[in-house]
């Protein structure tokens, strides 16, 4: 059998001091494991070492290595984060276009290739991920590596119109022509690739998803990741989660939660999701008093100006909206900027009648997975989620909105609170059905049948 590498910036394997896992690093542990494989990526930590560090914890091996400060700088806080992120959720006026972030990206995806390299067999899986590595297959091509090379994008690919606004777009297109396999969250996004390759390289798709393009020709999937379905759902009624159901309904007073959670982010939409709450509470003031919102929001990227600024807007409007409708025994927005170990997430999820999901634009959006398989069978909560998140495309029984009207979402939160149990549980038993069949493990056997070329099927 031959072994699965896997590649990304940072390596989430179990380790000794490590907490639980998010689904899509127990569905790669577990791939890691069947197959003898090992994880590289960077360690988070910045140092002059060029060295990989090796450690086997679980049956897992991972190897990691340090940056230096300007690598972060460059590659990650730069063409990673200020670049690519933005300009891939189409926030085109975030985009900076750096030549010291270009050539910092590209020196540490070649750093990346050249210190991985020798620790590779001719016969290994490798599975790339996201547009931090988008040229690294190319890379490991130089080095006159002719493994199946796959490549995994987790964030949206952006129409060509929004994408030729990078300089030398052309050359980070071509560098996925050396993929044998490129993955997208959603048959949205491997269109705006096929129109991408066809008008700006000429090149040709065919119906089982092959592309060619000078000569060149590679498979393009759509293969929408899912999340870990079965232990969630157990989670969320493990006594662990009871007991935070039971805290989160206690402090709530007999309202209606509302929950929220989310990387502090731009794309998720949170400024827009406080004004369609705002919007509520102004047009649906009989109501209001009715239901609060808890907002999970780990802070993210903090070291990149966008980020800081999001915070302090979001401090600024939960403030503001508080202080407008507050009242002795009640706050409408609790606001809180820390994470939560898994299994507490499981039962706020579990607790919320509302799960309030509204990217601006998302790859695909786990939290709205998550939100359905931690629902209680019996009684389940609705989901409210963005057209705009890859999610979408299969959760088509959730309240389906704009995130950027507040009335749509104010309208959608006021039709949550009224729908009946038997309408609630009619759309979630469709809900469950698609996030426990297309789980993270039904995602994970795809791509690799796909990469090893043992697929059956593949989408066009
Ligand atoms: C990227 C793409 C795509 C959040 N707060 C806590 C916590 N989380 C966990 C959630 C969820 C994960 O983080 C977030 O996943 P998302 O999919 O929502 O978003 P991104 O981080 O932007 O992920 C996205 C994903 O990659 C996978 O391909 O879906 O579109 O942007 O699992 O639960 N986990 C814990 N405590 C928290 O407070 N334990």
């Amino acid at each position: 059998m031959a072994r699965l590498i896997v590649i990304s910036n940072r390596v989430s394997a179990p380790s000794k001091d490590g907490g639980a896992q998010g689904g899509l690093a127990v569905a790669l542990t577990a791939a890691l494991r069947e197959a003898d494989g090992i994880w590289f990526g960077w360690s988070g930590e910045t140092s002059a070492s060029r060295e990989l560090r090796f450690t086997t914890f679980d049956g897992v091996t991972s190897g990691v290595v340090d940056l230096s400060e300007q690598d972060v700088e460059e590659y990650y806080d730069g063409y990673a984060n200020r670049t690519l992120w933005p300009l891939f959720h189409y926030f085109l006026s975030l985009a900076e276009f750096e030549r010291d972030f270009q050539g910092g990206y590209e020196r540490v995806n070649r750093f990346f290739a050249d210190v991985i390299d020798p620790h590779l067999r001719d016969d290994d899986l490798i599975w790339v991920h996201d547009y931090h590595l988008i040229p690294l297959g190319w890379l490991l091509r130089q080095h006159g590596r002719t493994n199946r090379i796959g490549f995994f994008l987790h964030i949206p690919w952006p129409p060509t119109n929004l994408l030729v606004a990078l300089p030398d777009h052309q050359r980070l297109v071509d560098s996925l022509f050396a993929y044998d396999v490129v993955g997208f969250q959603t048959q949205e996004s491997l269109d705006s690739f096929r129109h991408y390759v066809e008008t700006q390289m000429a090149g040709s798709f065919d119906a089982d998803g092959h592309v060619t393009v000078g000569g060149r020709t590679m498979c393009a999937i759509a293969c929408p990741i899912g999340v870990d379905a079965e232990p969630f759902m157990a989670a969320a009624a493990s006594e662990e989660a009871r007991t935070v159901r039971e805290r989160v309904i206690y402090g709530g007073a007999g309202r209606q939660l509302i929950v929220g959670v989310d990387r502090l982010d731009y794309s998720k939409g949170l400024e827009e999701r406080f004004a369609g709450y705002e919007r509520f509470l102004q047009s649906y003031a009989d109501r209001r008093a009715l239901v609060y919102l808890l907002q999970i929001a780990p802070p993210s990227r903090t070291s990149v100006q966008s980020y800081r600024d999001i915070r302090a807007s979001l401090d600024a409007m939960s403030g503001r909206i508080n202080g407008e409708y507050a009242d002795v025994d009640w706050t409408p927005i609790r606001y809180v900027n820390q994470g939560y170990p898994r299994a507490m997430l499981a039962g706020i999820y579990r607790a919320a009648r509302i799960g309030l999901v509204t990217p601006l634009r998302d790859g695909m959006n786990l939290v709205a997975k998550e939100y359905v398989a931690a629902q209680n069978p019996e009684d389940p909560g609705v989901l409210i989620l963005s057209r705009f998140a890859g999610a979408a495309q299969q959760l088509t029984d959730a309240i389906l909105i704009n995130p950027y009207s507040a009335d749509e979402i104010a309208d959608a939160i006021d039709e949550a609170l009224r729908m009946p149990r038997a309408e609630r549980k009619r759309r979630w038993e469709r809900l469950i059905d698609n996030v426990v069949r297309e789980d993270v493990q039904w995602w994970r056997r795809r791509f690799t049948e796909a990469l090893a070329g043992t697929d059956t099927l593949v989408d066009a």
